[in-house]
């Protein structure tokens, strides 16, 4: 019985992401979802990428959070239009979700909506919400085993983003496990050590997303 409303739930996530698929392709904006634990520098990276990307392209922000509104007033703050989502509980986004909070947008004047995700290594990975594409963060404190432990997240990403780089001399955490535990599951994806407290590997990592963002919305 359990699994059957699961599959259900799943099936339908699947057909309400491809009508918000449908929805940004007509603006041409596209939604990047951003995926990680508590505390790996899900607000912190957004925050890092608007200042780099602005100039060059128009930027929204659906902030997910259980509860709070810190988050989504850190990044209004910024003059960026931001949207905050409460999930009341629930651990991860839906599509149904961001569906419903797209009119809150004028999509014509947007060409990228990151999606700060509910900070969970596990189920955000299940659930496509309508996204162009998937960044998966990990910080050097949670260690350098989650790959092994938490692989949907880690194979289901177009781009994983290893951030805190700046506190790797306190930890024993081994980059090159890290490195080829990400290879193995996602050779095609690219990699991107970044501190966004001393700003380490970000324009890097913003020249990368320009180019993505430049060839969906060509
Ligand atoms: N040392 C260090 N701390 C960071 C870095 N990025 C974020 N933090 C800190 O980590 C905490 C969580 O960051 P936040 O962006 O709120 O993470 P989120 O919960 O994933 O949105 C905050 O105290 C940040 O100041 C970093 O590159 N290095
Ligand atoms: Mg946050
Ligand atoms: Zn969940």
């Amino acid at each position: 019985m359990e699994i059957k409303v699961y599959h259900q739930i799943m099936e339908w996530n699947e057909d309400v992401s491809a009508q918000v698929k449908e929805t940004l392709r007509e603006h041409h904006t596209i939604l990047i979802n951003i995926m990680g634990s508590p505390g790996a520098g899900k607000t912190s990276l957004i925050t890092a990428l608007i200042q780099r990307l602005r100039t060059q392209w128009k930027i929204a922000v659906i902030e997910g959070d259980i509860t709070t509104s810190y988050d989504a007033a850190k990044i209004a703050s910024l003059g960026i239009p931001s949207v905050e989502l409460n999930t009341d509980g629930a651990c991860h986004i839906e599509a149904m979700s961001i569906q419903k909070m797209l009119p809150a947008f004028d999509l014509n004047s947007i060409d990228v909506i990151f999606v700060e995700n509910i900070g969970n290594l596990v189920c955000p990975a299940e659930f496509d919400i309508g996204e162009t594409m998937r960044i998966t963060i990990l910080s050097v404190p949670e260690g350098d085993d989650k790959i092994e432990k938490y692989p949907l997240m880690f194979t289901e990403t177009d781009c994983l983003v290893i951030n805190k780089s700046d506190v790797l001399p306190y930890f024993d955490f081994n980059k090159e496990r890290i490195e080829e535990n990400y290879h193995g599951v996602n050779p095609d994806a690219p990699l991107f050590w970044i501190s966004t407290k001393n700003q380490e590997g970000l324009d890097a990592l913003s020249a990368h997303l320009s180019r993505r963002i430049a060839e969906y919305l060509k």
